[in-house]
């Protein structure tokens, strides 16, 4: 049974979104059971109730203020939100934070055999699309004359059996565009996954908890793009080697016992360390270089 003081988080009960959006929220040291396929768990640890849903069927339930929370494709918010304009609905929700998964664009795609020179020349063509009203904004805004017509699944198939000219769907690799013989020609929308929350009253406890969510989630994400690093240095090519390390802050200095003229770095580094730099590093004179994984931060 859903109780009011509880924090309501809506996320995608199965498909692209599912596994980081669980990963995120366990990150955060809630401790829920999001193994059974049930709409509702409820965490034992944190007055938290987290709802699985179709993805579709987040901003609504954001909007109408079913939950306070939710964690959704920016593609599939624009598009709602797009939809609900054309109806003059007031848009109630708030981005909260951008996510580092869910990452794909909005493309447009023709025949890799098709003569596409830019938009102006998409004049009078049909476009098959599950996403029309980001579509229909981004073309009639360039006064581009166009035909659309929507569908929900299998949209990269439209133009090999003569449905349509174009495809605007999404893509992340490219691969399932290349499978069927079509070319990516103009990107319309760069997405990534977001906590959006509802608006009106929320009381103070929770917007605390929001508050709390979402530093430990900018903590997690942070983490997720740093490493550790340690290594040792002879002391005469510290400048050089420091030189090959970017988005280090604060290097820890200390001396390695028994070696008088090296030392050891201790380090947080705000990028990963490539394979190159590991290499660059250890011909500047560096030894026991070790990249080591962060599972959480606070600053
Ligand atoms: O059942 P439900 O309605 O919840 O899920 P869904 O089938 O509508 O969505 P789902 O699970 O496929 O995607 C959820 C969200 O993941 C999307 O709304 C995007 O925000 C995000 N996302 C990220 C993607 C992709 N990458 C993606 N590649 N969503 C879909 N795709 C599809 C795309 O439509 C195409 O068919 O993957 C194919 C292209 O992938 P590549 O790698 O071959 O280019
Ligand atoms: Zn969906």
């Amino acid at each position: 049974m859903l109780k009011k003081n509880r924090l309501r988080i809506a996320m995608q009960k199965s498909g692209r979104l599912s596994y980081d959006s669980k990963k995120l929220l366990l990150n955060c040291g809630i401790k829920i059971n999001l193994e059974q396929k049930k709409l509702i768990s409820f965490s034992e640890n944190m007055p938290i109730d987290v709802i699985r849903v179709r993805d579709d069927d987040i901003p609504g339930l954001v909007m109408n203020q079913i939950v306070d929370l939710g964690i959704v494709g920016g593609n599939v918010l624009k598009e709602n939100i797009l939809s609900k304009k054309s109806f003059n609905t007031k848009n109630l929700y708030k981005l909260l934070l951008n996510l580092d998964f869910g990452i794909c664009r909005l493309s447009l795609a023709c025949r890799k055999s098709s003569e596409y020179e830019n938009l102006q020349s998409l004049k009078n063509f049909t476009i098959a699309t599950s996403y029309p009203y980001i579509l229909k904004k981004y073309l009639n805004t360039r006064h581009i004359n166009f035909r659309s017509f929507t569908l929900k699944g299998s949209v990269e198939i439209a133009p090999r059996v003569g449905l349509s000219d174009m495809i605007c769907d999404l893509v992340s690799t490219g691969a399932t565009l290349e499978a069927n013989n079509l070319k990516e020609v103009h990107v319309i929308y760069k997405s990534n996954a977001q906590i959006i929350s509802r608006k009106g009253n929320i009381s103070t406890l929770k917007k605390e908890l929001i508050h709390k969510l979402i530093t430990r989630i900018q903590g997690v994400m942070q983490a997720r793009e740093s490493k550790y690093i340690m290594l040792h240095a002879p002391t005469s090519k510290l400048n050089q080697v420091m030189s090959l390390l970017n988005g280090i802050e604060n290097p820890t200095i200390s001396k390695l016992v028994g070696h008088p003229k090296k030392v050891v770095l201790h380090m947080v580094s705000k990028e990963n360390l490539f394979w190159e730099t590991m290499e660059n590093l250890k011909k500047a004179g560096a030894t026991s270089i070790l990249v080591l994984p962060i599972e959480k931060m606070m600053e």
